[in-house]
């Protein structure tokens, strides 16, 4: 069993119900458990300014999949939610990224962790400091890294099951 940690953002259309469907299809996923689930941040946009707030949480899922067979079913359920692939950094209806699994370093074309940029992204250090404070990245724990990124763009709403967006 390997502990993995992913990232899920939405920033078109009902932001909370896809993320709670990705949870849910996580969950429902054959091999996974969903065992923590941050609170939900309304974010200001990273990269390109000009799209709408995302929603951004962290889970932590106990899983049978390797790093790559959770890169594939996060895809796959993205997909499912009617994600459509058109611009890079554009918006999305479900973003699931793979923030972290069992502390690999994985180097590869389509997968790299742990993430590259997630140590320099408020909207995924700061709800992963809530549910893994002492996780380490880099011999640095997450609670005392995101307590030096700026979060004035990031917006507290609460826990999933009672938002209201
Ligand atoms: O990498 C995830 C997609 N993404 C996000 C996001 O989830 N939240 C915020 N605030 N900005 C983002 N820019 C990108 S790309």
């Amino acid at each position: 069993m390997s502990t993995a940690y992913l990232g899920l953002g939405s920033n078109l259309g009902d932001r909370g119900r896809y993320l709670a469907e990705a949870v849910c299809a996580l969950q429902a996923e054959p091999g996974n458990s969903v065992k923590m689930v941050s609170s939900v941040y309304e974010t200001k946009p990273v990269g390109v300014q000009e799209q709408p707030d995302f929603l951004n949480l962290v889970v932590r899922v106990e899983t049978v999949f390797s790093a790559r067979d959770m890169l594939a079913c996060g895809l796959r359920i993205e997909a499912g939610l009617g994600r459509v692939r058109s611009e890079r950094w554009g918006p999305r209806t479900i973003d699931i990224d793979v923030l972290w699994h069992d502390g690999q370093a994985v180097n590869e074309p389509d997968l790299v962790l742990p993430h590259p940029r997630m140590a320099e992204r408020a909207f995924v250090l700061v709800p992963l400091a809530e549910i893994a404070p002492g996780l380490l990245l880099e011999g640095r724990r997450v609670d005392g890294l995101a307590a030096k990124l700026d979060q004035t763009g990031l917006r507290l709403l609460g826990p999933l099951a009672a938002l209201s967006v």
